[in-house]
């Protein structure tokens, strides 16, 4: 079994800068948000992935969130085409990089689609219709990898950045998710287990093999899943999040080892 590769990014001076859609700036301390980063690297060492860290300049203020620049696939690396022009720069080093590890496939325009609205469950890849992934992005998108298998169903999103802010994978089965946010029937194939109701930013949660990743600040949600029988890693975030960014957005995580290997 090849070993699980995550990708992350160093958090430019400009972070400060950062987009944000949803939420109000606040001040970031760019040190205490490099020291959270820095543990949640090793979140992920520990959990039996080989970490990689990019560099970023100053011209990116949201580099950190590689999960937005592309989508690995066993197969292929799609390389998105953010609808947040500032984050446009950010794909040519990660497609670079991924070069090494799949063929790479570039969304162009007029598409727009970012990694986080990018919800793989098995064969099935939801989608978020965003201001940042629109229709063309999806398209795109579903020319990429239909010949291997994989259905693309564009998914409603309400009230959040992207779908993943809304629901992500437990397991194979199951997806945490914030039912105010999404369209429920839209997963009917899938049990939903939701998030406390007082933590609706809660349903962001990165699956490292069977174990989880967590933002420490959803302490009831995180109570439920392992009352539930999740292992729960949880860590603290804070200082990145007010950059609108949840945990699943800091690595890419896919299996080391270039196509053939995986075939
Ligand atoms: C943005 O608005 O693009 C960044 N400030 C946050 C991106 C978060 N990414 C993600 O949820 N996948």
């Amino acid at each position: 079994m090849p070993q699980l590769v995550a990708l992350t990014r160093d958090i430019s001076p400009s972070i400060v800068n950062c987009e944000l859609t949803h939420l109000a700036r606040e001040p970031i301390d760019v040190e205490r948000a490099r020291t959270q980063h820095l543990e949640y690297e090793r979140a992920l060492a520990r959990l039996g992935c080989s970490v990689r860290r990019l560099s970023a300049g100053a011209d990116m203020p949201d580099s950190v969130f590689i999960e937005d620049a592309a989508i690995v696939f066993d197969e292929i690396a799609v390389i998105t085409r953010p609808g947040a022009v500032s984050r446009r720069p950010e794909t040519a080093e990660v497609a670079r990089v991924l070069s090494h590890h799949r063929p790479v496939v570039q969304i162009v325009a007029p598409g727009t689609l970012e990694g986080g609205d990018v919800l793989v469950a098995g064969r099935s890849i939801f989608v978020g219709r965003t201001s940042r992934t629109n229709d063309a992005g999806i398209g795109q998108l579903r020319a990429a990898v239909h010949s291997y298998g994989y259905d693309v169903v564009p998914s409603t999103v309400r009230g959040c950045l992207h779908l993943k802010s809304a629901i992500t994978a437990l397991d194979d089965r199951t997806l945490l998710a914030n039912r105010q946010w999404i369209a429920e029937d839209e997963f009917s194939a899938f049990e939903l287990f939701d998030v406390d109701s007082t933590e609706p930013s809660a349903a962001n949660i990165v699956r490292v093999g069977a174990n989880l990743l967590y933002a420490a600040a959803f302490p009831r949600t995180q109570e439920r899943l392992e009352r539930r029988g999740y292992a729960v890693t949880a860590i603290d975030v804070s200082e990145i999040a007010k950059a609108e960014g949840a945990i699943t957005c800091c690595s890419l995580i896919f299996r080391g080892g270039g196509a053939a290997e995986l075939s």
